[in-house]
């Protein structure tokens, strides 16, 4: 598709989501080039039951993806070349892409080690398109550091973050303004962020399959079926979605939390929800390498009461399993209560430096 005519009008942000293509894989075949055009993976030993972190494109032909069991990708490939991970050097080669990226805008907001949205609105000119913006930028981070990214260039975080998947790997795909709803009407609902396997499974039973069938519905319907979350995943659906991109000076916290599908009293469930946002919340600390002091959980009983409360560690918290222990306990003083609750959240800020939170981080990588 030619980009150089596409221009983002006025009026649209415009948002780039760049993501390296099979991350650790593809750094692996860079600087093992005997691994070009091989089947490789990334991860732990099969017989200390290692799983699959990254795939390169060759081993997905034999259906080999992140996550799988490694034991699992020797049977589907007994020619799979296996690595073990080098974290050190995925983490400079992400700082070296973040830099790319904060020499063209200041507006980055790194997602992990290997993808970022890029806020380059104020970047356009009549002769500089957001479009080829991202070809420049594709060819900087080829040109400098031989591998490749896929971006997606759209008037939203949503639509670029979709966008970029489209056409991976090495890819590029731009949704004009104004056909956001047109280009995400036939992908499948779990396409939309906040959409899981099992929203998808209930969605899919009332005959709802795509973000079309989906968009179509009115705002009480998306209400009563993702409470509180209803206008947001509405909005995403018909390709609006005002979140702005946040640098990380900017972010104070990072917190995930869920409306309850049934109000719950009961301590199993409340707990198992607890565990599940920690570990959303332990993932985004530690892909960042951010760390904080002070943990918070925040409870929405039944009858619309909102309490929070907090505690302040010395030691900062990043992993998962830190903070569900604090967030546990925290909870455990709240069911004296004996109420029922309909939301649950958990948050993490405090944080402390970057740098010094990259070097928690390596030291805490080096101790699995
Ligand atoms: P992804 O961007 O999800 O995967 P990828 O870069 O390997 O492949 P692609 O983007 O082309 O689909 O994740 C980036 C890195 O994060 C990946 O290379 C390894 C790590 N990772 C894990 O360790 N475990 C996982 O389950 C996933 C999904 C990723
Ligand atoms: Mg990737």
């Amino acid at each position: 598709m030619p980009t150089d005519d596409l221009r983002l009008s006025e009026q649209y942000k415009a948002i780039i989501h760049a993501d390296f293509d099979a991350f650790y894989a593809s750094v692996e075949q860079r600087d093992y080039p005997e691994l070009n055009g091989k089947p490789v993976v990334v991860g732990g030993k099969p017989e200390n039951r290692g799983v699959v972190a990254s795939a390169s494109y060759e081993a997905r032909t034999f259906g080999i993806r992140s996550a799988i069991p490694m034991s699992r990708a020797y049977r589907l490939c007994p020619q799979l070349v296996r690595r073990p991970a080098r974290f050190e050097i995925y983490r400079s080669v992400s700082s070296k892409v973040m830099d790319i990226f904060r020499s063209i805008t200041p507006l980055v907001e790194s997602l992990s080690l290997d993808e970022a949205y890029l806020d380059v609105t104020e970047c356009e000119t009549s002769e500089i398109t957001p479009p080829l913006i991202a070809q420049a930028l594709r060819k900087r981070v080829w040109d400098e550091l031989s591998l490749t990214i896929s971006v997606g260039v759209g008037t939203s975080k949503c639509v670029s973050k979709i966008a970029s998947d489209m056409n991976k790997p090495d890819g590029i795909t731009v949704v004009r303004p104004g056909t956001e709803r047109q280009f995400l009407s036939p992908l499948p609902v779990q396409s939309i962020w906040g959409i899981g396997p099992k929203t998808m499974e209930r969605l899919n039973s009332y005959g709802i399959n795509t973000i079309g069938e989906l968009a179509i519905r009115d705002i009480s319907w998306f209400e009563s079926n993702f409470g509180s979350n209803g206008r947001s995943v509405r909005n995403m659906c018909l390709g609006e979605d005002p979140r702005p991109v946040i640098t990380h000076r900017q972010r104070k916290s990072f917190s995930s939390e869920t409306t309850l599908v049934d109000d719950s009293e009961d301590p199993e469930i409340l707990r198992e929800i607890v565990i599940r946002l920690s570990n959303d919340v332990g993932v985004s600390l530690s892909s960042r390498g951010v760390r904080g002091k002070t943990v918070k959980l925040k409870l929405r009983s039944s009858d619309f009461v909102t309490v929070t409360r907090q505690r302040s560690v010395t030691e900062p918290v990043q992993l998962s399993s830190e903070i569900a222990d604090i967030a546990i306990d925290l909870l455990s003083q709240e069911l004296n209560q004996k109420n029922s609750y309909r939301l649950i959240g958990v948050g993490v800020s405090g944080f402390d430096s970057l740098e010094n939170s990259q070097d928690a981080m390596q030291l805490r990588l080096e101790g699995f």
